[in-house]
């Protein structure tokens, strides 16, 4: 298991107001490397599946239906402690609490359209970059 490795997503809205080259700088800044990239669309029944674990909860529905509304940015990121580092790096999943200088404080506009994804364990960092990237596609 590849623990020095996340996931992340530029969600829908952060793509659309053309957040992508300051979240990438704020990313490499902190000193994460990019693994894989693809800019790419998630279809509603492909949202579906990734956000499978949230099924029961209430907003189930509106995260599915907000994460296939426009493209996105997937990225494979590695860094010693990654998981761990990058949950700091984006903040608190509501923006109106995430700390200063996070990416969420800096660019999300709601807690469901909150401009990144970031994984929750090795565990899933792997199941996520398995996801959307081949073994061809990491470098
Ligand atoms: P995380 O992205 O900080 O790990 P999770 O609890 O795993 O947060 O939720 C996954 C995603 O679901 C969030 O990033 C956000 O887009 C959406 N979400 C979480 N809570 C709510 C809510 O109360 N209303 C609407 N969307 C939500
Ligand atoms: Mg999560």
């Amino acid at each position: 298991m590849a623990t020095n490795r996340t996931f992340t997503m530029i969600k829908p809205d952060a793509v659309e107001n053309n957040y992508i080259g300051g979240i990438l700088k704020m990313i490499n800044e902190a000193g994460f490397r990019i693994v894989a990239m693809k800019y790419t669309k998630l279809s509603a029944e492909a949202a579906g599946t990734f956000y499978e674990v949230h099924k029961e909860r209430p907003f189930y529905g509106e995260l599915v239906s907000y994460m296939s509304s426009g493209p996105i940015v997937a990225a494979i990121l590695e860094k010693e402690n990654a998981v761990a580092d990058f949950r700091t790096l984006i903040g608190a999943t509501d923006p109106t609490k995430a700390d200063e200088g996070t990416i969420r404080k800096t660019y999300a506009k709601s807690i469901a359209a909150n401009a990144v994804h970031g994984s929750d364990s090795d565990e899933n960092a792997q199941i996520e970059g398995d996801f959307y990237f081949s073994k061809l596609e990491r470098y």
